[in-house]
């Protein structure tokens, strides 16, 4: 059976690196990619990046995880504190979703500390930097089952 996993990015997650590295940490997309990568060949897993800028872009992705993923890592940027139609598209999904912020949203601005997609979420994991993309893996690698984690 696939042990594929979709990670899936909102706006900003592409400038990792090069917007507010201060708050985000100096590793680009690319970088996190290569690391989930070969995290998750240890892990028996497969990943699949996806990034979109665009709300309707986002719902794609995740209509799309509906046939072919066993778990979402997702850290959809300024969406996750405005889109209902992201968290809508989550709730019909029927495998494990980890939610990833890097920055800790709480110690930022106000209009951050709600997550729709935490209320989806199986799990969430905030201000871990760009490490959280991983942590997400060896959570949902332990969601499906294996006993390594
Ligand atoms: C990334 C963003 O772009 C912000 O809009 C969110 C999130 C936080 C992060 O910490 O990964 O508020």
């Amino acid at each position: 059976m696939s042990r594929l996993i979709y990670v899936i990015n909102g706006p900003d997650p592409d400038l990792l690196g090069t917007s507010q590295p201060e708050v985000h940490g100096r590793e680009t997309l690319a970088d996190v990619e290569r690391d989930c990568r070969a995290l998750a060949k240890t892990l028996d897993l497969e990943v699949v990046f996806h990034q979109s800028n665009l709300e309707g872009g986002m719902i794609d992705f995740i209509h799309d995880a509906r046939a072919k993923a066993r778990g979402v890592i997702i850290n959809a940027g300024g969406y996750s504190h405005t889109s209902i139609g992201i968290h809508d598209a989550l709730k019909i999904l029927d495998v494990p979703i980890i939610e990833v912020h890097i920055s800790n949203i709480h110690q930022r601005e106000e209009f951050r500390h709600n997550s729709y997609i935490s209320r989806v979420a199986s799990g969430v994991i905030i201000g871990c930097g760009t490490q959280g993309y991983q942590l997400g893996l060896q959570r949902l690698a332990r969601l499906l089952g294996n006993d390594r984690t």
